[in-house]
């Protein structure tokens, strides 16, 4: 019955940075061709979304929706979709996946060139919006714009999913998750009875143990400056677990020591080039892998001696823990519902949509993991 016709609905407007998101009734214009009306039902949110609302994003254009980690039901689609038709479940993909570019053709890697990551033009690949609010446009978020009752998404980025997904979880898939598991699994590829370090246990860094554990490693060492986070490290397969200031010297000499030479894998999950170095040093001379999900300062650089690298560590880093989109995340789900993992500790709240800003309180108090916002 709303197929071609604009959708009034409410959303979460971010009109300009330093104020709390404002809910209000906006208008979402049908999906034109290759694009695919969703209305979404339960959204996450995620630290880069309160890093816009802060200003510390350079080049994003407000007034914008953000989110960028949810699930939904496809409402209608535009001309010349083929994979996805109206009540198919979901999922929005800050990345997608054109199939054609440089990236998406090389196996190893999963940064389409399309995506809206750097250049932050806030709009769809037509280069238009969908949305207007108070008769003014309103600019997408990285083509996903989930904070809002519907959104409308290009089809190369967004994933359609298994019928039986639980949206109130599988949402988390959208970036969290993903990022986390992924980087174990894809990017470092971490092997059965291996030994791995995580540094920062965040959402993002218990997503990386979770990994560790479904790719079998034995001994999975947890670091963080606040040991209140050990718990919930142990709970995901967390075995061992270290707190920097326990310590009067430096932390890879610490787990250099703990495993004979050092880790096969470590992950860095906070975005301090500090911690990047420590990881990388923490590692095994001839054949540690060390993988960077943090994001660090635009203008923070790293510096170390070579000899690290030349006698075979390898440094790498993932977006979106290598996924390619498109392809992967539903097999994520399948693997999910086939119960390959478990991750349900990782939403420590659960909000209506309404009460948004209040999910980003709890996300500045540090209190939550990960909040769900059900739509
Ligand atoms: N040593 C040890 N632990 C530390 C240190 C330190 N020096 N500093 C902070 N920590 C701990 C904190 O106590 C905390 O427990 C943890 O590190 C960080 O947790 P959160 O909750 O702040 O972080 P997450 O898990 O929500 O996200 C972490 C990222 C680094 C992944 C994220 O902030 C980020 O940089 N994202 C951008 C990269 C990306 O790919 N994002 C996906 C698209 S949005
Ligand atoms: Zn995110
Ligand atoms: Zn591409």
């Amino acid at each position: 019955a709303t197929a071609g016709k604009v959708i009034k609905c409410k959303a979460a407007v971010c009109w300009a940075p330093k104020q709390p998101l404002s809910i209000e009734e906006i208008e979402v214009a049908p999906p034109k061709a290759h694009e695919v009306r969703i209305k979404i039902v339960a959204t996450g949110i995620c630290r880069s979304d309160d890093h816009v609302i802060e200003g510390e994003i350079s080049g994003i254009k407000y007034p914008l929706i953000l989110g960028h980690e949810a699930a939904g039901i496809v409402e209608s689609v535009g001309e010349g979709v083929t994979d996805m038709k109206p009540g198919d479940k979901v999922i929005p993909l800050g990345i997608p996946q054109c199939g054609k570019c440089k990236c998406c053709l090389n196996p190893y890697s999963n940064l389409c060139y399309k995506n809206d990551l750097e250049k932050y033009s806030g709009m769809l690949l037509d280069n238009t919006s969908r949305f207007t609010c108070k008769g003014k446009p309103v600019h997408h978020f990285i083509g996903t714009s989930t904070f809002s009752e519907y959104t409308v998404v290009d089809d190369i980025a967004v994933a359609k999913i298994h019928q039986d997904a639980p949206l109130d979880k599988v949402c988390l898939f959208g970036c969290s998750f993903s990022t986390g598991y992924g980087s174990a699994v894809n990017t470092a590829k971490v092997k059965p009875g291996s030994t791995c370090a995580v540094f920062g246990l965040g959402g993002v860094g218990l997503s990386v143990i979770i990994g560790c554990k479904a790719a079998g490693a034995s001994r999975i060492i947890a670091v963080d400056l606040n040991s209140d986070k050990f718990a919930k490290a142990k709970e995901f397969g967390a075995t061992d677990f270290i707190n920097p200031k326990d310590y009067d010297r430096p932390i890879d000499e610490v787990l250099t020591e703990m495993t004979e030479d050092g880790v096969d894998y470590a992950f860095e999950v906070i975005g301090n080039t500090g911690v990047m170095t420590s990881a990388l040093k923490s590692t095994h001379f001839g054949y540690g892998k060390t993988v960077i999900i943090g994001l660090a300062p635009s203008t923070a650089t790293i510096s170390f001696d070579p000899m690290l690298i030349l006698t075979g560590r390898v440094l790498t880093g993932a977006i979106l823990g290598g996924f390619k989109p498109k392809d992967d995340i539903p097999k994520l789900v399948s693997d999910y519902l086939n119960k390959k993992f478990e991750f349900d500790g990782l939403v420590t709240h659960r909000l209506p949509f309404m009460k948004i800003n209040e999910g980003f309180e709890l996300l500045h108090k540090g209190d939550s993991i990960r909040t769900v916002l059900t739509v």
